[in-house]
């Protein structure tokens, strides 16, 4: 198994026509743990100078019909249909995803262009009866302004497409900080952009501007007045610090945070699609999805049938380069992903745990990478461990009796991102959508929590931090709404039925 990620990094660069020379701020290839390109990073004082400009390029596009700005989307949406293996490509190499799913984070950004277009003929407000004769009264939408953007690795440019394509069609400017293990893909997405922007000719320039380095540049773009909006994807660590800096300055936030995601698996599912849909959720991307699937609650009849096969499954899911064929998870971000995940597996064993897998694979020939056998952890009750969001493959299953004892447990975690039950008995599934049922802003029915499509608003409540992105109304976010009462009358009703006339 030979592989070198610089030479593969220099294939894609040269597809992309992009030039990255070794900069300070270096990227490492999970697959085999080299450093394969780098970055300039941005000081502090390189934000605010980037906040400006993208000020002003917000005042120029504020003013561009909505319908028209849409066109620089689907120009983009296009650039991204030509660059889908190239950019999936970087994307396997840089995050470390299977390639399968790097082609599905690139379709992702193809799909909310598509809305985002559509979208663009579609932000519109009420008209709204008003108590006064010969008075109108309506709601405009109106662009926000600077949007920030903070996104995570493991969904390296999707997150940032799910916001941007919307914040330009909204008429607002963006300015991205991507994580920091992910550079060179955002650095290419920007590239990508900019060919749009060329084909596009009228779009100012800075519209959409990255800002690349570690936490430092993240505050320096959390704390600027003149960014309207933060949309922050990551951990709910990083939400606790964002949230608060943005709140002082009466800002806006849109929070996608952590997730501890369930499944609850009832005596009538089809167990059949029960265990495929419980291995995608729960190994596809290494687990490093916010929407894995973590914990697993099977009720009593069924438990001995399913939890064997699922085991078989865990054992032999093909692990290994995920650029290549047939890999089903590739490898974790890093080291200390896999140190976090060895803590997690502890502390499960100390809290009565029994775990199969979890071991390091492939050590022998990737030294520096970090690939796993993803765990399966039979748990004899909820306990900290399993309450605790460990970015990792690992599934804690756990029996159940009555769907009640189920959905209390489900919703004990801290997050509230997404949720599913398998179970062919329509009141169950009703009870789990309904008001008592799953607590979470995602819940399914016969599908995983995992892999939502870009049409609906995704996010989550609790500790996940209460934000909605991407499709529905989540457009909102990323503009301003202002009520206009219009008076066409000669006379001048007061609301209320106040008298106020001046002798
Ligand atoms: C994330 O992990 O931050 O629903 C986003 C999903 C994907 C998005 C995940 N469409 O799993």
């Amino acid at each position: 198994m030979s592989f070198d990620s610089a030479v593969e990094a220099q294939a894609l660069f040269g597809r992309l026509a992009m030039d990255f020379p070794e900069g300070a701020f270096v990227s490492r290839s999970p697959i085999d743990g080299a450093a394969f390109g780098g970055v300039a990073p941005a000081s502090p004082a390189e934000v605010a100078a980037a906040v400006e400009r993208a000020q002003a390029a917000f005042l120029a596009w504020r003013s561009v019909p909505a319908p028209r700005r849409g066109e620089l989307v689907r120009l983009f949406g296009t650039v991204l249909r030509e660059e889908k293996e190239t950019l999936a490509r970087l994307v396997s190499l840089e995050a470390g995803k299977i390639l399968q799913e790097g082609l599905g984070e690139v379709q992702e950004m193809i799909d909310i262009c598509d809305f985002a277009v559509g979208l663009s003929r579609q932000l519109y407000g009420l008209t709204i009866a008003t108590e006064r004769p010969g008075h109108r009264m309506m709601e405009t939408w109106h662009p926000l302004g600077v949007v920030g953007v903070i996104s995570a690795f493991n969904f390296p440019v999707a997150v940032w497409a799910w916001n941007a394509c919307l914040a330009f069609v909204c008429g607002d400017a963006v300015l991205w900080k991507p994580s920091e293990k992910t550079p060179l893909a955002a650095a290419a997405v920007q590239a990508l952009f900019e060919r749009a922007a060329a084909r596009f000719g009228a779009a100012p320039d800075h519209l959409s501007q990255i800002v690349q380095g570690a936490r430092e540049i993240g505050e320096a773009l959390v704390d600027h007045p003149k960014v309207a909006l933060v949309s922050a994807t990551g951990s709910t660590r990083m939400g606790r610090m964002v949230a608060p800096r943005v709140a002082a300055r009466f800002g806006r936030v849109l929070l996608e945070l952590g997730g501890n995601n369930a499944m609850v698996v009832a005596p009538s599912a089809d167990l059949a699609l029960a265990e495929r849909a419980i291995a995608f959720a729960a190994v596809g991307t290494a687990g490093q999805r916010c929407t894995t699937l973590r914990r697993l609650f099977v009720h009593d009849d069924i438990y001995e049938q399913l939890v064997p096969r699922l085991k078989q499954v865990w054992r032999n899911v093909p692990v290994g380069n995920p650029l290549e064929q047939g890999t089903l998870v590739g490898p974790l971000i890093d080291g200390a992903a896999f140190a976090a995940m060895q803590v997690a597996l502890d502390e499960a064993r100390r809290q009565g745990g029994a775990v199969e897998g979890g071991e390091r694979l492939l050590e022998e020939i990737w030294p520096n990478a970090f690939y796993v056998r993803p765990a399966i952890v039979e748990m004899p009750a909820q306990s900290a461990i399993t309450l605790t969001e460990t970015f990792a493959p690992i599934l804690y299953v756990m029996r159940y009796a009555t769907l009640d004892e189920a959905i209390a447990a489900h919703n004990a975690a801290p997050q509230g991102l997404a949720s599913s039950i398998f179970t062919n008995d329509l009141r169950e599934a009703e009870l789990f959508l309904s008001a008592a049922g799953s607590d979470c802003g995602i819940v399914n029915v016969n599908i995983g929590p995992s892999g939502a499509e870009i049409g609906g608003a995704f996010g989550g409540e609790k500790e996940t931090g209460g934000g909605r992105e991407s499709g529905s109304d989540a457009w909102r976010n990323y503009m301003r709404r202002a009520t206009n009462t219009i008076n066409y009358s000669r006379d001048l009703p007061l609301a209320q039925g106040i008298d106020f006339s001046i002798p």
